[in-house]
């Protein structure tokens, strides 16, 4: 069977088996990311991260039922969740609990559910994700839900690969806002305060919003279409969230056991959407994107290519070298080069 074609089909056998071949980076995963490629470009990636057990994956279940259930009479989204969980390395209890709050969209062939496990190396997960998000792509999956643990700098690579970051915050969970990473909050498009039912949501928020002024402090007097009890309409909003051309992360309670505040979630997630098309930023981080892209792979063949015309032992006494402080570290590099000096720009 040719899955390329299957997955370009929509046949979900197909690309449940795609997406296996190039999550395990084996050379047919490889050869279909080549022949889908021109296919992908069209969805939007949606990042959802946030500490454990904060509700990312309640969350992500209620977003992609609003997606296939859309209140305003527009046809259904077609919905991908991408689950990565780096913490359990085999499929225990965390991915089965996202089993189980993913059930409502078990049947649903609008939606399809993938859970990925890291597979030890760390830095092969965003890697990894941004392949598979891609297959999704060229599958015609409008929507794209990206479910990461939020610490870490392989997440927030992840969360880079999005176009719309949700980062997700509870009351009382490891109540210490202060901890919450600046890097966290500068990838954050939308704050969401989930548990909004627990005691110290007021504390969770004031702590959000002065962190994130911290993060932020040039846009902070500029409104947003995610505030004010303007979510429910993104394009009245949509003015004053251009206003300077610049996004403020609205801040958004939800109690997703309940359902609550998703519908002001939905709105805040699309306003984004109209915010990244109506300014060009959707361009430029595509662009930005590519770019990152481009420059870690060219790294990556540059070195394993020079690598494969070195003996091991010419590395081992080289290193050998360094450690007996003969070489610095720039000489070596001088000397297996074959440089006379390594490029100023390098
Ligand atoms: N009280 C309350 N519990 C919630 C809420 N959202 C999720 N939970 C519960 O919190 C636990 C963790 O949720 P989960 O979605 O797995 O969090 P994740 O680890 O961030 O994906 C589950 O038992 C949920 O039922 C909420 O808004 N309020
Ligand atoms: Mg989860």
């Amino acid at each position: 069977m040719d899955l390329v074609a299957g997955v370009l089909a929509g046949e979900r056998l197909a690309l449940a088996r795609l997406i296996t071949q190039v999550e395990n980076d084996m050379p047919e995963g490889r050869e279909a990311l080549n022949r889908l490629f021109s296919h992908t470009g069209k969805a939007h990636l949606i990042g959802v991260t946030g500490s454990p057990g904060t509700g990312k994956s309640s969350l992500v279940n209620l977003i992609a039922k609003a997606y296939r259930t859309p209140a305003d009479g527009r046809p259904p989204c077609k919905v991908a969740v991408v689950a990565v969980d780096p913490s359990s390395p085999f499929t225990g209890g965390a991915l089965l609990g996202d089993r189980v709050r993913m059930r409502d969209l078990a049947g649903d062939p609008g939606v399809f559910v993938r859970s990925m496990a890291s597979r030890g190396a760390l830095g092969g997960l965003s890697h990894s994700t941004a392949a598979v998000v891609q297959v999704l792509d060229a599958a015609g999956f409008d929507k794209i839900l990206i479910e990461t643990v939020g610490a870490g700098q392989s997440e927030v690579d992840i969360a880079r690969l999005a176009h719309t970051t949700l980062v997700v915050e509870a009351p009382g969970l490891g109540d210490d806002i202060q901890a919450i990473k600046a890097g966290i909050l500068e990838i954050a498009d939308i704050l969401v305060i989930n548990k909004a039912d627990r005691p110290g949501v007021e504390n969770t928020e004031r702590a959000l919003r002065s962190n994130l002024e911290l993060a932020h402090p040039e846009r902070m007097h500029i409104g947003s279409c995610g505030r004010g009890g303007k979510a429910n309409q993104p394009k009245a909003g949509m003015p004053e969230a251009l206003d300077g051309q610049v996004w403020v992360p609205p801040v958004l309670r939800t109690i997703a056991t309940q359902a609550s505040g998703v519908a002001e979630l939905m709105a805040a997630i699309e306003c984004h959407l109209a915010y990244l098309k109506a300014t060009g930023e959707w361009q430029t981080r595509e662009h930005e994107r590519l770019q990152t892209e481009l420059t870690q792979l060219l790294q990556a063949v540059l070195v394993a290519r020079w690598r494969e015309g070195v003996s091991d032992a010419e590395l081992r006494d080289v290193v050998t070298r360094l450690q007996e402080r003969e070489l610095s570290p720039l000489k070596a590099v001088e000397q297996l080069l074959d440089l006379d000096a390594v490029p100023e720009s390098y």
